[in-house]
């Protein structure tokens, strides 16, 4: 009889404690079977479990691991910072440290309030745009995830998505009523929905580079004429750059492509891997928040100084490394290797790629929205998963997640990676 492995036993017992043995639930491998695994420990571009196996990791913590895990900068400021206290709930100056970074990086906020995760930067966004225009509507798009707020969870991506729950229980039909949702990228979806109720639209909340489907982009004039349609309807634009934000370039993902949104939630890279959200944008809109105007939010640890030092350090040192730069060129690298490998094996299975963000979809169609997108065949790309974790390269346990490169991602990472991807997809057909 096989020994149980530490992992088996691990999660055994948390699927006793933990619904679903987790604490969020992309991680349980539904999408692709089978069991997770258990971390020890992670350094650089890899990880080990706690049976001691290695991975390639390309999870990256969902993003904020953009150095790499654990770097030293970042491990050397929380434990400097912890010196003097973990929390106050009084303002400390690396609050203000992070907000001077935030407003001279990214070009479209002038004020920003820190939040503790993705999901409160975008609730808070939402609010803050009701309050500001008093109109009730939101227009998000299918197949976007924007954390798991109320107003959003409608079809949604991630792991609503990829557990067939995009519309999740719990969200009062009344609430969802509020969410009008249309297919990305369709031109004509989002010039007819302004027309028929462009003066009930409160804010438009889009992923600009979709990364909670797999990942897709936006066809040129579609950001734009997003932002034309919010300008003449004066509904708030929000990008959300959770995942995108310090990562596709330092001003984000509007730096790049020279639109300017009204409001910004970012998160993930922002916090150097510990719990970390912010949300920002125009001065006449974040004034409506409160003790300034009337819009109520608020957080026992926002602005948490250990986050505050972890992030800075974070994006200190993507800084001096020019680290946007660097992963330009891993991810040009890391396509090459997998357009390589598909030659090889002779399929044209879609392949995207933004900077350091990827996704292969097993399908030969093109991806452009959530419908392109569900034609990737999920049973093969389950195979090339558990192929590949075998092998010691660990991709996202679902096809509709994004796949994250890191500065610490070498060359002997990514000849493994080739080497391994090359013989599971040859295996497959
Ligand atoms: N939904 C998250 C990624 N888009 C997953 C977060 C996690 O499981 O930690």
């Amino acid at each position: 009889m096989d020994a149980v492995s530490r992992s088996s036993a691990l999660f055994a017992e948390a699927r006793r404690l933990i619904p679903g043995g987790v604490n969020s639930p992309v991680r349980a491998f539904r999408g692709v079977g089978g069991e997770p695994f258990f971390v020890d420990r992670a350094e650089g571009g890899r990880i080990w479990d706690v049976d001691g196996i290695e991975y390639v990791d390309f999870v990256g913590t969902w993003g904020p691991a953009i150095l790499g895990h654990a770097p030293q900068v970042v491990r050397e400021a929380i434990s400097t910072t912890a010196q003097r206290g973990v929390s106050f709930g009084i303002s400390n100056p690396l609050e203000v440290e992070m907000a001077r970074t935030i407003v001279g990086w990214v070009p479209s906020i002038q004020k920003v309030r820190m939040v503790n995760s993705g999901t409160e930067a975008t609730m808070s966004c939402i609010r803050l745009a009701r309050g500001y225009t008093g109109r009730d509507l939101i227009v998000k798009f299918e197949g976007c995830y924007h954390g798991h707020v109320d107003a959003l969870l409608v079809k949604a991506g991630s792991g609503a998505l990829t557990h067939g729950q995009p519309d999740s229980a719990g969200v009062p039909a009344s609430v969802a009523a509020l969410t009008l949702t249309l297919p990305y990228n369709d031109f004509e979806a989002l010039r007819a929905v302004f027309a028929s109720r462009g003066a009930e639209i409160a804010a438009v909340i889009v992923e600009p580079v979709p990364a909670n489907a797999g990942l897709y982009l936006p066809r040129p004039g579609y950001l734009e004429l997003m932002r034309e349609l919010c300008s003449a309807h004066e509904t708030v634009l929000i990008f959300d750059e959770v995942m995108t934000g310090f990562r596709l370039a330092k001003g984000g993902y509007q730096e790049r492509c020279g639109i300017t949104p009204d409001l910004t939630a970012l998160g993930k890279v922002i916090g150097g891997g510990l719990p970390v959200g912010a949300f920002g944008g125009r001065e006449a809109i974040m004034d409506q928040l409160s003790p300034d105007g009337p819009v109520y939010q608020a957080g026992t640890l926002s602005g948490n100084p250990l986050a505050m030092a972890a992030g800075l350090a974070q994006l200190r040192e993507m800084e001096r490394l020019n680290g946007w730069q660097r992963l330009e060129e891993i991810g040009a690298n890391f396509e090459a290797g997998v357009r390589r490998t598909l030659k090889q094996i002779g399929k044209n299975y879609n392949f995207r790629r933004i900077g350091s963000m990827f996704c292969l979809y097993f399908t030969e169609g093109d991806v452009w929205d959530l419908a392109s997108a569900q034609h990737s065949d999920k049973g093969l790309f389950g195979r090339f998963f558990h192929g590949c974790r075998e092998r010691g390269v660990y991709f996202a346990p679902s096809q509709f997640e994004a796949g994250f490169l890191c500065v610490a991602h070498n060359e002997v990472d990514l000849e493994k990676t080739e080497r391994v991807t090359a013989e599971v997809l040859a295996g497959l057909s």
